[in-house]
């Protein structure tokens, strides 16, 4: 008899036939053209945030290990939903005929068959994904790698390198340039909550905990920017914790290196810009070589060689800077920048001099 139970369970594995079909197609839909992510205009952060477009070997491992993993399980889903259309159409309910089709109970090879498959399913999905996660996740940075440390902070992300021109180690914030084709070793580490570090382009998540060094790793073997996005959910600004990676050649890493790697421009004609960033709070909480150092926000020292502002709320460009000093908290509500209500002529002062920061 089919009764309401019955075909409430039909109607339900009918819709997740449909939901899987449909989320399969969208992700592979998915190309160059068609971006996943189209922010609001104005926001430098569309592009490609597919994890089936790799251009580093983790993220290439995890690629064949979804799409191994996707095939077995559609395997599975279309065997299984045959059989079960096959018998609800081949045995229903017909008009004269009685009784109930022949039952069969017990039956050897039937109870070895779906034993014995599903356990080599199991083995082959569990040592693939743990050879894939030897692969994946190295316990040491590779030959040759450049070691970058990585501080996530509530709501952007801090990088620090050694400095091979000058003491001391390159600081910056949100946006990482790399040598394309070079291992990259990222320690990470948390000032506040868990955060995740996510390039799905260059690797998988990797959890940034407070009080322990994570550690990932990825080579990008193509030139361009690569984005990713905050993936463990840590305060009301999480959504706007966006990351960028951008590969360059090796002479033009050297040359951004050289870059950060040196001492502020000092430009004599917005010095009064400086004095007053230097006589307010900015200077407790933002660093600028040899003029302050202030750890609680981002390094400013080269500020205008970022593309993005607030790890990537807005372009980096004057006007942006100056809603951004005006008030944060217009531009990303609940950040830990509090506006330090200047007047007209001190947002203008105050932005000159950030413009300069090259
Ligand atoms: C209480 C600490 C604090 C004070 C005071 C402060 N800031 Fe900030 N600032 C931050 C934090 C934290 C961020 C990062 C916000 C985010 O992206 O979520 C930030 C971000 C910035 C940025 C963007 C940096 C980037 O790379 O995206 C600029 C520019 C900036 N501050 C300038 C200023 C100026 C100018 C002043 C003084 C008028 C000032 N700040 C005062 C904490 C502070
Ligand atoms: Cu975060």
């Amino acid at each position: 008899m089919p009764s309401l139970h019955t075909s409430l369970e039909c109607a339900t594995r009918v819709a997740l036939v449909v939901l899987i079909a449909a989320s399969t197609a969208v992700a592979l839909g998915a190309t160059d053209a068609s971006p996943l992510c189209v922010p609001g205009a104005g926001a430098p952060n569309g592009g490609d945030l597919s994890m089936f477009h790799p251009a580093s070997p983790p993220a290439a491992e995890i690629r064949e290990v979804a799409w191994l993993v996707l095939g077995i399980c559609a395997g599975i889903l279309v065997i299984v939903e045959g059989a079960l259309i096959w018998s609800v159409c081949k045995y229903r309910r017909r008009a004269g005929v009685e009784g109930e089709p022949r039952q069969v109970f017990g039956s050897n090879p039937i109870e070895i068959a779906w034993t014995v498959i599903p356990i080599i399913i199991v083995f082959v999905l569990a040592l693939t994904t743990v050879r894939t996660i030897g692969e994946v996740q190295l316990t040491k940075p590779p030959e040759g790698a450049l070691e970058v440390d990585v501080i996530g902070h509530q709501w952007w992300w801090e990088y620090r390198l050694k400095n091979h021109h000058r003491e001391g180690s390159i600081v910056t914030a949100n946006e990482l340039v790399v040598p394309m084709g070079r291992p990259v070793w990222l320690r990470l580490e948390s000032a506040d909550v868990i955060h995740s570090w996510w390039v799905p382009r260059l690797n998988g998540k990797t959890d940034v905990i407070p009080g322990h060094t994570g550690a990932t790793w990825f080579r990008a073997d193509e030139q361009g920017t690569f984005l990713g996005q905050c993936a463990e959910y840590c305060g009301t600004q999480h959504a706007n914790m966006l990351l960028r990676v951008t590969a360059v050649d090796p002479q033009a890493f050297d040359a951004w290196c050289a870059v950060q790697g040196s001492a502020p421009v000092n430009d004599p004609s917005v010095a009064q810009g400086r004095d007053i960033f230097l006589g307010l709070a900015c200077a407790n909480c933002h660093a600028i070589d040899g003029l302050c150092d202030g750890a609680f926000g981002p390094n400013l020292t080269h500020l205008m060689t970022r593309e993005t502002l607030g790890a990537g709320v807005a372009p980096m460009d004057a006007r942006s800077l100056r809603a951004w000093v005006a008030d944060p908290q217009t531009l990303k509500p609940g950040c830990n920048m509090p506006s330090l209500k200047l007047d007209d002529s001190q947002l203008d002062h105050v932005v000159a001099f950030l413009t300069t920061l090259k």
